[in-house]
């Protein structure tokens, strides 16, 4: 196997053996496979709309669950990946026969085998087998960075929100790395672009869950637990949590959010059920202590799955894009409903969960609700109370070098705010680093997608200092990384002309020296050191 598309990748090269996350080599080359009759699908569908033929929703839509699948911690089970291919496999083999011609198209778009044949292809068409390593490096770049949009389309469209711009894109853009005739330049522009679409992939998610739940508000969610067996509810998809919410009214279990989860409770609509109780833990990777002591069952959405131990491993259950092989897993019903009885039942049985820690958390700090405060905030600004804000937005991991957010967090100079989203926020968000003027020093605007939040106050901090460069603005970013979701959030803000990137714990491996030399001669993208020296780079 070969996999180096996370920031755990072992020895910061490349899964060789078997995946630091637990992913197995055969569920490597299958996956591998997924993405390479997936992308063959794009070079289909691709050719249609050049004919000018439609490309049904349904098939938008299995393209972004496909890729999201292969995403970090996502789906570790290999027969779900298995059919996956073989669904894809049909719908090609069907759109195919709607085009006039199969000329020029890729080897990925006419190949087609049984499952037998799987494991010989999927050996033949991994990363490794782009040979030149720019070209491999910027090709895997804009496929990493597309599993992230794809990701929160799948989100949006659940929400019967989808931009069939965007697909076209991203399907033109997958079906373009397998192109042996597009130069380094071509795939550096077609990267450049993806970010073009990441901006607008996450307008149309928050546009989805703000419709559909309202804009998030200041909130303080409760971190302590009550006496009731309880379900925790992981991963990314609101969808699902309200699902399970109206599911359990008047069943006396309650429901808490875990990891990427917990934003889910700044929106106005959760707040109507009575059992929607609060946040169990922290980040994903903390998960196997956690759950062990949450007793009852939990339901994992999306990524990021740590692969259950033996004591909890009948309590999980994954839904959507996820799945691990022996837990059960919650088909949708074809209707946008899924039933999550079997789920209630199991919580039943268990004991309530046993509590971790008692207090409350504050967030909310999205667009709608950060720019009705705008006024404070500029006023602080002008005032210098507040000196500089610090995009601290990602994911969390294991290594113990992340310590390092908790303390660049704690040794930041008392008069910055920090913005964040996403699961990195849980290496600060329980420090009580006060506030100022009554404006938190940690403003939390959700979930990874919701950088897009971050970008926003960005742009309206701009207009109204009347700055012509984002740049000019006294935000440092300082980004952390784990899967490919943070992949698309900074490619996105590439595309805002955002400079001076940090990005750590360490740059993906990913990146080859030549194409690392690009974005940091053409964007100033640098690592991160100490916490001292970096201190000492922001602020003097
Ligand atoms: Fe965190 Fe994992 Fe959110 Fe990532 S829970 S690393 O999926 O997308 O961030
Ligand atoms: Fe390794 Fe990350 Fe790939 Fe898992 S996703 S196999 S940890 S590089």
């Amino acid at each position: 196997m070969f996999c180096y598309q996370c920031q755990e990748t072992a020895g910061c090269k490349g899964c060789t053996i078997t995946g630091v996350c637990g992913k197995t080599p055969r569920t490597a080359a299958m996956q591998d496979l997924l993405v390479y009759v997936t992308k063959g699908l794009c070079a289909v569908t691709s050719r249609l709309r050049e004919l000018g033929i439609p490309v049904a929703s349904s098939v938008n839509k299995h393209i972004s669950e496909n890729l999201f699948a292969t995403i970090t911690n996502a789906n570790f089970d290999e027969d779900a990946i298995v059919e996956r291919i073989r669904q894809t496999l049909i719908e090609k083999e069907s759109l195919l026969a709607n085009l006039p011609s199969k000329e020029g198209l890729p080897d990925a778009a006419l190949w087609n085998g049984a499952e037998e044949t799987f494991s010989e292809k999927a050996a033949k068409v991994g990363i490794l087998s782009t040979e030149q390593e720019d070209i491999r490096s910027l090709r895997e770049l804009i496929t990493y960075g597309i599993k992230g949009l794809c990701a929160y389309l799948y989100h949006a469209s659940v929400l019967g929100k989808q931009e069939e711009e965007i697909d076209s894109f991203l399907q033109k853009a997958l079906a373009a790395t397998l192109n042996d005739s597009l130069s380094a330049e071509e795939l550096v522009a077609l990267a450049m672009e993806t970010g073009k679409y990441g901006v607008q992939g996450m307008a149309l998610l928050d546009a989805a869950n703000t419709s559909a739940y309202g804009n998030p508000e200041i909130s303080k969610v409760n971190i302590g637990v009550r006496s009731r067996p309880g379900i925790l509810v992981s991963g990314h998809d609101l969808r699902d949590l309200e699902l399970l919410l109206e599911q359990t009214q008047g069943t006396g279990i309650d429901v808490y959010t875990h990891s990427e989860m917990l934003p889910a409770h700044y929106y106005p609509a959760f707040k109507k059920y009575p059992n929607f109780i609060g946040n169990y833990g922290n980040a994903w990777w903390k998960q196997k202590e956690e759950f062990e002591k949450f007793h009852g069952p939990i339901l994992m959405t999306t990524n990021c799955i740590v692969p259950p131990k033996d004591s909890y491993k009948d309590r999980l259950y994954t839904t959507g894009a996820s799945g691990y092989p022996g837990c059960v897993h919650i088909p949708d019903d074809g209707k946008n409903g899924k039933d999550f009885s079997v789920i209630i039942e199991h919580a039943r049985q268990c004991a309530a969960p046993e509590e971790l820690e008692t207090g409350e958390i504050i967030g909310g700090f999205a667009h709608s609700q950060v720019l009705s405060l705008a006024d404070n905030i500029v006023e602080a600004v002008k005032s210098g109370a507040i000196k500089k804000f610090v995009v601290m937005a990602g994911c969390d991991g294991r290594a113990k070098s992340r310590d390092y957010y908790t303390d660049f967090a704690q040794a930041l100079p008392k008069d910055t705010v920090i913005l964040t989203a996403g699961c990195a926020k849980y290496k600060y968000n329980k420090l009580n680093l006060g506030d100022i003027n009554g404006i938190p020093r940690v403003l939390d605007a959700g979930q990874c997608n919701d950088s897009y939040s971050l970008a926003l106050i960005a742009l309206k901090l701009q207009e109204v200092f009347e700055l012509s460069d984002i740049n000019d603005l006294p935000i440092i970013y300082n980004i952390s990384w784990y899967e490919q979701k943070a992949v698309i959030v900074l490619l996105s803000l590439l595309y805002l002309g955002v400079k001076n990137i940090h990005l750590g714990p360490t740059l993906p491996a990913f990146l080859s020296p030549n194409v690392a030399k690009i974005l940091i001669e053409n964007f100033g993208i640098a690592g991160i050191k100490t916490v001292q020296e970096d201190i000492h780079t922001f602020f003097h």
